[in-house]
């Protein structure tokens, strides 16, 4: 909290600090999905500049079960095409690359897909995502089957790494 006003104070974009300092951004509250073992949250994706192909859908998935489960695709009325992708190093250069056997949520455990992370990969948007909005995304899982989760649409920089904005405030003005 007190960190929170501190820098309250010194940035005008609270925006964007808000994101660093919680994980309960400023977005309309995403709500928790459950479909068996599989629990989502924290789902949100950006607003797109105008005429940007691309957007990317970010969230937690969570593996209460005692086996294995696997996002094997994603699909939205946003994009002609989605896909699931991961980031990789190629020399120097980071990209991102579809995972075409998809994401395991291994037992017992928590997957983020989250900004230069894992994350679902909407092309072709047939529209601009707009900020204050929602979209709907159908995820496609192994065990759990389809579920279908709302993805607010935040900032274009919403979910913007938390741990660089705490080491370099000052630098988003
Ligand atoms: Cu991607």
């Amino acid at each position: 909290m007190k960190t929170y006003v501190l820098s309250a104070l010194l940035l005008a974009a609270t925006t964007t600090l808000a994101h660093a300092e919680s994980h309960a951004m400023e977005l309309p509250a995403a709500m928790e999905v459950v479909a068996g073992d599989i629990t989502l949250s924290g789902a949100f994706t950006r607003a797109t500049l105008p005429n940007a192909p691309v957007a990317g859908g970010f969230l937690d998935i969570v593996n209460a079960g005692a086996v294995d489960d696997r996002l094997i695709s994603a699909a939205s009325a946003i994009s002609n095409v989605t896909q699931i992708h991961t980031m990789e190093m190629d020399g120097d250069v980071m990209r991102m690359r579809e995972m075409p056997d998809g994401l395991v949520i291994p037992a017992g455990e928590t997957v983020h897909l989250k900004p230069g992370g894992y994350h679902v990969m909407f092309m072709d948007l047939t529209g601009p995502l707009i900020e204050g909005e929602t979209i709907m995304v159908r995820l496609n899982f192994e065990v759990a089957g389809e579920v279908d989760v709302k993805l607010p649409v935040g900032a274009t920089n919403a979910g913007a790494m938390g741990m660089k904005m705490h080491d370099a405030p000052a630098a988003s003005e």
